[in-house]
C-alpha cells in the first residue's frame, strides 16, 4: 500500500489557501467537500487575481488601445502562454480557449468533423464517455450519416485494447474520440498507446482530458494526441473557461466553428476571410477574467507540482478504497489499478439520491445520478451511483468523515426497514 504522505505534501496548509473548506455547513457540522470531479474550489490567489482583474483592468481584449483594454489583452494573452507552458503544446496559436471541455469537443465536431467525415466513415467512441463526448458526435452523424462505433471495456472498467485494436482494423476509421480519466470508473486510459494505434489505422485522435488535466502532468506532445479539451472550473479556476487544444497544422486547415468579432480577417458585404491561429476560433468577447483566473489556478498547480498532486490523489484513493470497503453491502465501480481521483458506488439497495442527501445532512457533499454517462451506467445495470471525488486538498479525515456517515446512514436505512 502506497504510504499517506500528508506530512511531506501538508494538505492542511493547501487546503488553508481555500477560503470556502473552512466554512461549516448549515447543520453546524464541519463542510467535507468530496464533489470535486463535478467542480473544484479555488484558491485565494485565484480569488484574487479576478478580483484585482475586475477592480483594475477589466476591458474588452484585441479591440481597444486605450490602456485598460491593453491591460486586459496582455493578462488574458499571457494566460493563453501559461496554459501553452502547462500543457506542454508547441505554440500558443494552438491553444484555444472555449467556455468548458463540452465546447472544446461541440468545436472539433462542428469544425473538424463537418468538413471529414461524411456518409459510411466510421468513428470510435468509448463505453465509459460522458455525454459531452458522445451528443456531439450522434447530432453530427444523424446528418452526415457516419456510423459511430464504441470500444468495450473490460470487468475491471478499462478499454479492452484487443477490441480496439480489431476495431481500428475492421474499419477505415477516421477518429477515435476517448476520455483521458473517467469520471465514473476512475480509469485513466493509456492515451499514448491509444494514440499511436490511432495514427497507424490513419485515424485522428480527440482526447476529453476534463477530468485528466486537473491532476496530473500532460504533455500533449508525449501523448502525441491531435486535440485535448479541458475544463477549469475542474482545476482550481473558475467556470466559464475551458481550453481547446489542437495541432497547429490540423487547426489551420478546418473551417471555424463560431463566426463574428475577431474570428477574421477581413469582411464585405459577400463574404469574409478567417483571422490567424487562435482567434480564428475564438469569435466574439471571450470570457476574459475567467481566462486570467486559469492562468492564475495553473500558477498555483505548478506551485504544488503536478507529480505531487497526482501522489497525492492517488494516495488518498487508495485510502479511500480500502476503507470503502469495510462497508457492508458496498459495491464499488471500476477496478483499474491505473486511476484518478473518483469513486462511484452503491449502499445495499439505498437510492443514490438518498444517499448523499443524507450524506449532505452530516455536512458532506458528494453527487449522485448517472454524472452524465447514462449508457456507461445502463451497461453496468444500475441507473444511479453516488460518487465521492477528491483533490489536491482532501485528507484522510475527509475520508474517515465519509466512511463514518455511511456507517451511520445504513444502519438508519437498515433499521427503517
Ligand atoms: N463532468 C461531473 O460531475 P464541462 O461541463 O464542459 O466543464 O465538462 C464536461 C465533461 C466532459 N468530460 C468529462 C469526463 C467530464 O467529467 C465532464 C464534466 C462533471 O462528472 C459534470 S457533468
Amino acid at each position: 500500500m502506497i504510504q499517506p504522505i500528508e506530512n511531506s505534501y501538508n494538505v492542511l496548509t493547501i487546503k488553508s489557501d481555500f477560503p470556502i473548506l473552512s466554512q461549516t455547513h448549515q447543520t453546524g457540522k464541519p463542510l467535507t467537500y468530496l464533489d470535486n470531479a463535478a467542480s473544484s474550489q479555488m484558491p485565494i490567489s485565484v480569488i484574487d487575481a479576478l478580483s484585482d482583474y475586475h477592480r483594475r483592468y477589466h476591458a474588452n481584449v484585441h479591440r481597444g488601445i486605450h490602456q485598460l483594454s491593453e491591460l486586459a489583452t496582455e493578462g488574458y494573452e499571457s494566460a493563453r502562454k501559461k496554459v501553452r507552458d502547462f500543457i506542454h503544446a508547441k505554440s500558443k496559436r494552438e491553444i484555444i480557449f472555449t467556455k468548458g471541455t463540452t465546447e472544446g469537443i461541440n468545436l472539433v465536431v462542428n469544425a473538424w468533423g463537418r468538413a471529414n467525415l461524411g456518409a459510411g466513415d466510421v468513428i470510435l467512441l468509448s463505453q465509459m464517455e460522458h455525454h459531452a463526448n458522445i451528443v456531439p458526435y450522434q447530432m453530427l452523424a444523424s446528418e452526415k450519416g457516419f456510423i459511430v462505433r464504441y470500444i468495450p471495456i473490460t470487468d475491471k472498467g478499462e478499454i479492452d485494447m484487443d477490441a480496439y485494436q480489431r476495431l481500428l482494423t475492421d474499419n477505415p476509421v477516421k477518429l477515435v474520440g476517448v476520455t483521458h480519466c473517467s469520471n465514473v470508473l476512475g480509469t485513466i486510459n493509456p492515451i499514448t498507446e491509444m494514440a499511436r494505434l490511432a495514427h497507424e489505422a490513419g485515424a485522428i485522435i480527440v482526447i476529453d482530458g476534463a477530468q485528466s488535466a486537473p491532476h496530473m502532468p500532460i504533455d500533449v506532445q508525449v501523448l502525441d494526441v491531435d486535440f485535448f479539451a479541458f475544463s477549469g472550473h475542474k482545476m482550481c479556476a473558475p467556470t466559464g473557461v475551458g481550453v481547446l487544444y489542437g495541432k497547429q497544422a490540423l487547426l489551420e486547415a478546418m473551417p471555424p466553428f463560431l463566426g463574428g468579432g475577431s474570428m477574421i480577417s477581413e469582411v464585405t458585404f459577400d463574404g469574409f476571410t478567417t483571422g490567424e491561429l487562435p482567434a480564428k476560433f475564438e469569435a466574439g468577447t471571450p470570457n476574459i477574467a475567467q481566462a486570467i483566473g486559469l492562468g492564475y489556478a495553473m500558477d498555483y498547480l505548478n506551485g504544488i507540482g503536478l507529480d505531487n498532486i497526482h501522489h497525492h490523489i492517488k494516495t488518498i484513493t487508495e485510502y479511500a478504497l480500502d476503507r470503502l470497503s469495510e462497508l457492508p453491502h458496498i459495491i464499488i465501480y471500476g477496478h483499474s489499478p491505473n486511476r484518478g481521483g473518483v469513486i462511484s458506488f452503491t449502499l445495499g439497495d439505498i437510492h443514490a439520491h438518498d444517499l448523499s442527501q443524507a450524506l449532505d445532512f452530516e455536512g458532506i457533499a458528494v453527487r449522485s445520478g448517472h454524472h452524465c454517462a447514462q449508457p456507461l451506467h445502463r451497461l453496468l445495470g444500475i441507473p444511479a451511483t453516488t460518487r465521492a471525488s477528491f483533490y489536491l486538498y482532501t485528507t484522510k479525515a475527509d475520508i474517515d468523515r465519509l466512511v463514518e456517515a455511511l456507517y451511520k446512514i445504513s444502519t438508519f436505512f437498515v433499521s427503517k426497514r
